[in-house]
């Protein structure tokens, strides 16, 4: 007698923490989405996971924190409100130089607030800054800064920003739209692993949660 599975994914009902979505079973990857996509009774963690919400709210709450934070598990020290470079520590968890990872954050600044997508060191890093009004730079640490597009920035609001990571290629991603596609030549993406959320010019940033998915 075969056992019920109703999604048709391969884990039995009886095994299976949601029968009536095929993506979800004990042998789907764990995901940046506020599911437990593996069945294993826990949300947004595990291998291939990093994931910090800094003032332990749920993960859909996107309230403000404020003062400084650290994070265990080795991806982001904190952050600072004068930036004179990327605030970083290295990963242990990734090998971004051959792998493709993805990255969501909420923040907001009051003049500018960025993610560093790869870190080799203070003067070898690539991420984006956004910048309140309307533009958006590539941080190439090679070529110091590139104005690559625009986005629609307001201090002291919260935007979502997701940017997906290929060792040739970032998409970035602003409140949902396709901000930016591309390298503009800034290979360090993929250098070292390390991701880092920061402040530039004066003024505080925000940071409410990130999750990286490696
Ligand atoms: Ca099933
Ligand atoms: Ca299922
Ligand atoms: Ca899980
Ligand atoms: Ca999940």
């Amino acid at each position: 007698m075969a056992y019920a599975d109703d999604d048709g994914d391969g884990y039995a009902a009886c095994e299976d923490c949601d029968d009536g979505d095929d993506t979800i079973n004990a042998g789907a990857r764990e995901l940046c989405d506020g599911v437990d996509n593996d069945c294993d009774g826990a949300i947004d963690s595990g291998t291939g996971i990093f994931h910090d919400n800094f003032d332990d709210d749920d993960i859909s709450d996107w309230s403000i924190v404020d003062g400084s934070w650290s994070v265990s598990g080795g991806i982001i020290s904190g952050y600072s409100s004068s930036h004179t470079g990327p605030d970083l520590v290295h990963s242990t968890g990734m090998d971004s130089s051959t792998d493709s990872y993805t990255v969501y954050m909420t923040g907001t600044g009051a003049n500018a607030f960025g993610i560093v997508l790869g870190y080799a060191s203070s003067s070898e890093h690539c991420g984006f800054h956004f910048w309140a009004g309307s533009t958006l730079y590539l941080v190439n640490s090679s070529t110091i800064e590139t104005n690559v597009g625009s986005v629609s920035f307001s201090s002291g609001t919260y935007y979502d920003v997701v940017a997906e990571v290929s060792p040739a290629n970032v998409d970035l991603y602003f409140n949902g739209s396709l901000a930016y596609s591309g390298n503009a030549g800034c290979d360090n993406f993929t250098r070292s692993g390390a991701i880092g959320l920061q402040v530039h010019q004066s003024g505080t940033a925000y940071f409410d949660e990130i999750c990286v998915e490696y």
